[in-house]
């Protein structure tokens, strides 16, 4: 895959995010698809698989979210998994064909003996030839530093919305936080997951404004989750009036066309959009998917029913890494 850096842009401005925006669709996704044949084979998706390794019970009340405990969504919070599951689930996913397993924790930051347990979950899924992802919320400097050094591939750690969107999501944690941590992040030498989430009462200008931080952070985040709300009775969001999909369309290819050499992952939200407007994503610049039954505590499509729509999409998998293609430690 080749990455040319020319087209590389850290200083978007709002008026251009918001003319992408604004273009006529066709225009829209001729571009968002010439930029992503210049980066990326355009046959190609990038599959990983989700698994929540401690649930619910979180401290942070993101109004989207099932797993605060401000809200009662009926979620049964889960202690710590133990290592053997997250590596039979890793496993299966693999046979199954995701390349990365990403483990995710209903923390606010995790303590750092939180994280002894989290690295021997992360050698093991190495061991199988698996990318590793980690979400565990805030991360210290330190941190991001012992997980890197551990063979940590990602970290996800997601801006959710437009700066002056996001108090109206989550009190517990500022904008700044987010940064914060994703600096930790690069400058350990992780790479960066780092998207959002659409369809949360927000406007086309939030929505551009969210863009606009991944794109002009230092580094673009290698992987870019945009998330589709997905509303779980019983959080606050729960009953927004969903986003019109080609809005949502319109979101992927923007995020392409700035950030032409990042994957972009169609994201949460996936179960209740139709086979067509998954295509128009992929045709947007979409080049990456959550893969298997469940995302963390809810529902995804069947991994069989994904395997279908990508052939007759003539769509494929990116190839499982083998042990020796994961960098060594
Ligand atoms: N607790 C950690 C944190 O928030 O940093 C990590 C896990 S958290 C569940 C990871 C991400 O999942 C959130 O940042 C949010 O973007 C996404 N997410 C959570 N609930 C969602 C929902 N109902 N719909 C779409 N995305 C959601
Ligand atoms: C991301 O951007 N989306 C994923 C992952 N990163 C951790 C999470 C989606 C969660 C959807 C709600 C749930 O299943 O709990
Ligand atoms: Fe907690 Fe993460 Fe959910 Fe926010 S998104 S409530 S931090 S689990």
């Amino acid at each position: 895959m080749t990455q040319p850096t020319a087209d590389i842009r850290n200083n978007w401005t709002k008026e251009e995010v918001l003319s992408l925006f604004g273009l006529p669709f066709n225009d829209l996704l001729f571009q968002a698809q010439a930029v992503h044949r210049a980066n990326f084979d355009p046959v190609e998706v990038q599959a990983s698989t989700l698994m929540s390794i401690k649930t619910g019970a979180c401290p942070e009340d993101c109004k989207y979210c099932p797993q605060s405990v401000r809200y009662d969504t009926g979620l049964e919070r889960e202690a710590v998994v133990e290592l053997e599951p997250v590596l039979e689930a890793a496993r299966a996913a693999r046979e199954g064909g995701a390349t990365r397993f990403c483990m995710g924790a209903a923390w606010r930051r995790p303590k750092d003996r939180d994280l002894d347990a989290v690295i021997e979950m992360v050698k093991g899924v190495r061991e199988l030839g698996m990318e590793t992802c980690l979400t565990l919320g805030m991360l210290t400097d330190a941190q991001a530093r012992r997980l890197k050094g551990a063979g940590l591939d990602y970290y996800n750690h997601n801006l959710d919305t437009s700066p002056e969107h996001y108090p109206e999501i989550i009190s517990t944690r500022t904008y700044e936080d987010r940064l914060e941590t994703l600096g930790h992040v690069r400058d350990a030498g992780l790479k960066v997951c780092c998207g959002g989430i659409v369809g949360m009462g927000e406007t086309r200008a939030d929505r551009a404004g969210l863009l606009l931080e991944l794109a002009n952070l230092p580094e673009h985040p290698q992987s870019v989750p945009i998330n589709n709300l997905v509303q779980v009775p019983g959080t606050p969001l729960a009953g927004t009036p969903a986003i019109d999909p080609l809005e949502f369309v319109r979101t992927i290819a923007v995020a392409r066309v700035m950030m032409p050499a990042s994957v972009v992952r169609l994201s949460a939200g996936r179960t209740e959009m139709s086979d067509e407007l998954q295509a128009l994503c992929f045709l947007a610049g979409a080049n990456s998917l959550f893969y298997g039954e469940k995302l963390l505590t809810t529902g995804n499509p069947e991994a069989a029913r994904d395997r279908e729509l990508l052939q007759r999409l003539g769509l494929r998998m990116s190839a499982v890494a083998g042990p020796a293609l994961v960098e060594p430690v």
